[in-house]
Formats: C-alpha cells, structure tokens, sequence
C-alpha cells in the first residue's frame, strides 16, 4: 500500500503537510510543483488500498482526477481552502474544507490535529498574506517580537519561492523545501540556519527591491498596474510584491502583469484589504479566474492589456 501526499509548492501547501506528518507520522510518496502548477493530482496513478491525502491545491481543478483516483480503488483525504465546486458523493473520500476567506490550508489541518505544533500554521498565515490574523496568532502564542518577525520572514521566503513558471525559475524546489522541514522536526525556527533559507531571503530582498524600482504602467486613486518584462525575477517576485502593494495601502487594488514568451501576460490581481472584492471575477472575464481577494490570468493577447486596464479601472473605482 501506497501513501501519496499531494500539497501545493507555497508555505501553506508544505507547512501544512509538514504539521500533519509530525502528528501523523507516515511514510509517503511525495507530490508538489510551483505554485500555478494546480492540476498535481494528474501524477497521482493509484491502487486499491492506496491513501492519497490532498493539501492546499483546488478540488474544482483537480475533481477529474480525484474521481479517477476513488475509481481505482484508493482513499482520499481532501485538505483545502479554495472553492471546491462540486463535492464527490463516495465513502473513500474526506474532506476537511473551509472557504472562509481567514483560512488556510495549515489553519485546516491544524485543527485536524487539535493545535499540535500549532506554529507551522501562524507560518501559513504569513504566506497566504493573512497579516493582521498571523500577529494575532503570534501574540496568543507569546512570540516575541524578534521571534514574530522571524516566523514572517520564513512565511514570505518560503512562499516567495513558489511563484516561477516552472520549477527551473525557484532556488529550492518545493520537494527540497519540505526535506528540509522534516530536517527541522517540530522546531519552525530551524529553518532559518539552512543554507537554502538565506539564499531564499537574499534573493527575496534582492527581487523585492528590483520590482520597487520599476514604474506603475497606470495608478489610479484605489488601484496600480505594473507592467514587468519577461525576467525570471518577474515571474518570481509578482505574487509577494502584489502582496507587498495591497499591504502597504489598504484602499489599494493592484493587478502585476508580467511579459510571457508568446506575446501574452500573465497577470496577478490583487482586490484592496479594505475592499476585498472583485479580482476573482475581473479575471474571469479575460479567461482567468480566482477568488474575490485575489486572481490571475495565464494568457492575456498583449492587445488585451488596455481593455483589461479600463475594465480594472472600473472594478476598482
Ligand atoms: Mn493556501
């Protein structure tokens, strides 16, 4: 008998899988990519009896496979926080979702196990950029103040190196990441003494103050585009500096569109803070999607970005 464990390549895909295997020791096969990469269900070729335990990666954009995988006779534990769309009706499967906008995967799976090492899932907080929540978390806890600032360091690095196109563009791949937390154990402050945490943190900074550096292409009062060039550094850093502009500014929407290869953008919105509505739809409409707070669009035409633009202006007003 096979166990899979299936987890999106972002801090809150590995650190709630990290959590669940330190209350639920077991030996796995392990399955993750970058974090656009959703469909990771497809590598998945079970046999009867198998468990395959799912974190952080969307049952609608999987549901095809998670019906495979029941047919073939093998168990399913669903962890996730996005919009499962249609649930499965069968006895070998579980699901543990909850779409509340505050919560993650690592939230989910921590009180899956009752709060054990309840640390790795303050983490998650960070990575998802759930800020306000994460302090909250951390001051119930007793971090300090140092050890806070830490603990959101490593949230961000670690979810930093999720965002390229293809495993190519990470310093780390996510499967390498997650060894390194079982190196770790129980104790999340580890981390920040392997080598591959402060080549992500000196990487981290270095893109941060490379996409600081670049012009909006439009800035309105309650929204901002920029444009970014085909750079690995681009594709790696636009999810966090999204993250970056909407906490800086709270009224603030923003949306980074970055030059494909084919003359297309793959572009990431963000919705404000204050505000938290619109993004998912907004890129639903130019063939992307998402959730309210945040979305994306893999290929938009390059003859599309003014359209985009009025329609984000008018979304955002
Ligand atoms: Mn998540």
């Amino acid at each position: 008998m096979v166990n899979y464990d299936v987890f999106n390549g972002d801090t809150d895909g590995i650190f709630a899988r990290h959590q669940l295997r330190l209350a639920i020791p077991l030996d796995t096969v392990n399955i993750s990519g970058v974090k656009r990469d959703v469909n990771l269900l497809r590598h998945v070729k079970p046999a009867k009896g198998d468990l395959v335990t799912v974190m952080d990666i969307s049952h609608a954009k999987n549901r095809k496979d998670v019906l495979r995988i029941l047919e073939s006779g093998a168990r399913v534990e669903y962890f996730d926080h996005h919009d499962p769309s249609e649930l499965i009706d069968h006895p070998n499967i579980t699901y543990h979702i909850d779409t509340d906008p505050h919560m993650t995967t690592g939230r989910i799976v921590d009180s899956h196990v009752n709060g054990k090492n309840h640390i790795w899932a303050i983490a998650t907080a960070f990575g998802d950029n759930h800020f306000d929540l994460a302090y909250e978390l951390a001051t119930a806890e007793g971090l300090d103040h140092e050890k806070t600032k830490l603990l959101k360091e490593i949230g961000l690095a670690i979810n930093y190196n999720s965002y390229g196109k293809t495993e190519k563009d990470l310093f780390a791949a996510p499967l390498l990441v997650s060894e390194m937390l079982e190196d770790c154990g129980e104790d999340v402050f580890a981390i920040s003494e392997h080598e591959i945490f402060s080549t992500l943190v000196s990487n981290f900074r270095s893109d941060m103050s490379t996409a600081s550096c670049q012009e909006p292409y439009s800035i309105h009062e309650k929204g901002v585009i920029y444009k970014f060039p085909d750079e690995e550094w681009s594709h790696r850093i636009m999810g966090t500096f999204g993250n970056h502009l909407v906490n800086s500014n709270k009224d603030l929407a923003c949306a980074i569109a970055v030059t494909n290869s084919d003359r297309t953008y793959r572009i990431s919105v963000r919705s404000s803070l204050n505000n938290p509505y619109g993004a998912g739809n907004l890129c639903k409409a130019f063939g992307g999607g998402g959730r309210e707070k945040a979305g994306g669009i893999n290929n938009l035409e390059e003859g599309d970005l003014d359209k985009f633009k009025n329609e984000f202006g008018k979304v955002f007003s």
